[in-house]
Formats: C-alpha cells, sequence, structure tokens
C-alpha cells in the first residue's frame, strides 16, 4: 500500500511538472485526488490493511494527498504569474483591444441643465417634482377657469378625475409656495404631457423650465431685466429682447418673449419667417389669486414667472426643424451633441 502510494505521488510529480497549461493541469488534480482519482481509490483500500500499519499508512496517504495538493498549487501559481491561468485557449495577446465607446449627454437634457445653470448663477433654487399630479396643483391652484379649453380630456392625459400627467412644471411653484414663504427664487426643469397629434413641432411629451420670483416690491422692470440677462448669456449678448402682451390664466398683466433671429441677427431668414424675430417663451407678473391660492399675501409680496419649452430652444439653438429627431435615438443624429 505504501509502495503503491509512492509511486503515485512521484507519476503526479512527473505530471504536474510537465503540465503545459492550466487545462492539463486542472485534467492532472482531477486524475489524482478527484472523487474517483487515483489516490482517492487507493485509500478505499485502507480497510484491508492490517490494523497494526493502519496508523503508518494512513499517514503516509496524508501525506501523499497534501504533497500533490501543495505541487499543484505552485504550479497553479507559476501560471498565474505568467498571465496564463485565466487565458482561454487560443488567446492571441498580441491582437489590439477591442475599444469600449464612451457615451454622452441627451442634446436635451444638455439644454435644459444650461438654462438652469444660467438661472442658478443668478441665485435661483432648481426643484423638480412628480410628473403624475391632482388637478388642483396642474390646474386650480393655477387660476384655471373649470371651463378652460386646457383642461379638456383632448388636451390633457387623465389617469382619474383628480389625477393627470402634468401639462407644465409650473405645478411645482404651488408646492413650492405652499411650504415656503418668500422671498423665493426657484426654477422647476422637467417632462410635461399634453394630448396633442405629432408633427415637426409638437410632441405628447417634452421639457419645461418654469420659474418665478416672488419678493417685496417686485415689478415687470425685474422681469424684463432678469429675461435678458438669461437670453444675452444664453443665446450670445448681441441678441435682444421684445416682450408681447398675452394671456395666461397664472400671470396678469401676461407677455410672450421674442429674441432677435440669431440666424440672420434680425434681418429675416427662413428660421424667422422674414420676421427677425423668434417667440422662446412666455412670462408675466404672478397673479394675486394664484398668490393667495399658495397662502401668500398678495398686498405683501408680488412676483414674476415665466416658462419655456426645452425642445424649443434647442431647435432654435441648432437649427433643428424637426421635434421628432430628439425622441428617435438615432447616433447619426445624437452624435452631433
Ligand atoms: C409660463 C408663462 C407665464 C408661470 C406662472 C407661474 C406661477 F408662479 F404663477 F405659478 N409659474 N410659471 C408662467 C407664466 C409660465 O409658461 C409659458
Amino acid at each position: 500500500m505504501i509502495e503503491r502510494l509512492e509511486l503515485l505521488l512521484k507519476e503526479a510529480e512527473t505530471s504536474i511538472q510537465n503540465a503545459s497549461d492550466s487545462k492539463v493541469l486542472e485534467e492532472t488534480r482531477v486524475k489524482y485526488l478527484g472523487k474517483s482519482g487515483l489516490v482517492t481509490e487507493a485509500l478505499k483500500g485502507l480497510g484491508q490493511v492490517a490494523p497494526e500499519m493502519r496508523p503508518q499508512v494512513g499517514k503516509v496517504s496524508n501525506e501523499v494527498k497534501n504533497r500533490i495538493a501543495e505541487l499543484l498549487e505552485q504550479k497553479k501559481e507559476e501560471f498565474e504569474s505568467k498571465g496564463g491561468a485565466s487565458l482561454p485557449v487560443g488567446w492571441d495577446p498580441s491582437l489590439p483591444g477591442r475599444q469600449s465607446s464612451l457615451g454622452k449627454m441627451h442634446p436635451l437634457t444638455r439644454v435644459q441643465q444650461e438654462i438652469c445653470d444660467i438661472f442658478r448663477s443668478f441665485g435661483f433654487d432648481q426643484v423638480e417634482g412628480p410628473d403624475v399630479e391632482t388637478d388642483y396643483y396642474n390646474f386650480r391652484g393655477l387660476n384655471f377657469p373649470l371651463d378652460h379649453p386646457a383642461r379638456d380630456a383632448h388636451d390633457t392625459f387623465y389617469l382619474s378625475d383628480e389625477l393627470l400627467l402634468r401639462t407644465h412644471t409650473t405645478t411645482l411653484q404651488v408646492h413650492v409656495m405652499e411650504k415656503h414663504q418668500p422671498p423665493l427664487k426657484v426654477v422647476a426643469p422637467g417632462k410635461v404631457y399634453r394630448n396633442e397629434a405629432v408633427d415637426a413641432t409638437h410632441h405628447h411629451i417634452f421639457h419645461q423650465v418654469d420659474g418665478f420670483l416672488v419678493a417685496e416690491g417686485v415689478h415687470f422692470g425685474h422681469l424684463k431685466g432678469i429675461l435678458d440677462s438669461w437670453v444675452k448669456k444664453f443665446f450670445g449678448s448681441k441678441v435682444e429682447t421684445r416682450f408681447r402682451p398675452s394671456f395666461f390664466p397664472f400671470t396678469e398683466p401676461s407677455a410672450e418673449v421674442d429674441i432677435s433671429c440669431v440666424f440672420c441677427q434680425g434681418k429675416g431668414c427662413r428660421i424667422c419667417k422674414q420676421s427677425g424675430w423668434v417667440e422662446i417663451m412666455g412670462c408675466g407678473m404672478i397673479h394675486p389669486a394664484v398668490l393667495e391660492n399658495c397662502k401668500v399675501d398678495p398686498e405683501k409680496w408680488s412676483g414674476f414667472a415665466f416658462g419655456m419649452g426645452v425642445e424649443r430652444v434647442a431647435m432654435f439653438k441648432y437649427d433643428i426643424d424637426d421635434i421628432r429627431l430628439f425622441y428617435q435615438n438615432d447616433l447619426r443624429f445624437l452624435r452631433q451633441f
């Protein structure tokens, strides 16, 4: 028995020494130490050994087993230090590596961040909120009358009588004013949803940045100053603004903001339809009813607010003529930004 074990050890030593790679080494391990390996099988004969010999035979068999295991381990480390152990057979380390490509931000995400970064540099805080809102935060709190056309199911995605997908991020102004008393300066970016037919300039999901400022003695001049400064930072210092009277339920007075066309410097071109001006956002002085809804005293506080579409601003900045390009994941389009 002892002789047999010593013979197996010699054989195993030679096999391990000659093993050419980690696969052959593993085969050698299984051949000797595996469940039905040669050493394991030899040990099953221990029962037939005379009882007085058993301790010595037992000792030798343990030594043989441990020695083989040790040799296997040494050889394995040798392979690993050469970098050979985990390499698949036939792998050619001299081949060039596979290139992994780096992704980047979607143009809409970037433009949305650029818009908000400028307002943050003016001291505005940035907030975000839920896409699913109640009728109150989206409409009633913002002074929309019950029969306002925007509340029609044709224009808004209702989840129930009371719940809907927000049609503007102006909902955040109500949330913020309910929780915090003025003075406040806030911008709210996010996705909004409208039940629109999709075409080159409309989509049922788009992005908006809405903002407002409430303090003591705020007037229309402050609104013009802040928005004109924002336009000059975003589009360039030579770009002019103009304010045209308009209507929104939550502001009074209300205005549309046009900027001089950045493609023709206001001379008139295809983009501005020869007018020299392009509409870029809506704004106004916050309606006293909205302040009251939010428990802000309109006798003490006043404020202005504005809202713009991120897609529209991005399309104008980069001369993109179809809003659908933003959502098609076409890398030929996305890689240009
Ligand atoms: C716009 C246009 C005009 C607006 C109003 C408010 C507030 F504070 F009253 F809730 N936030 N944003 C506003 C005003 C939004 O988007 C075209």
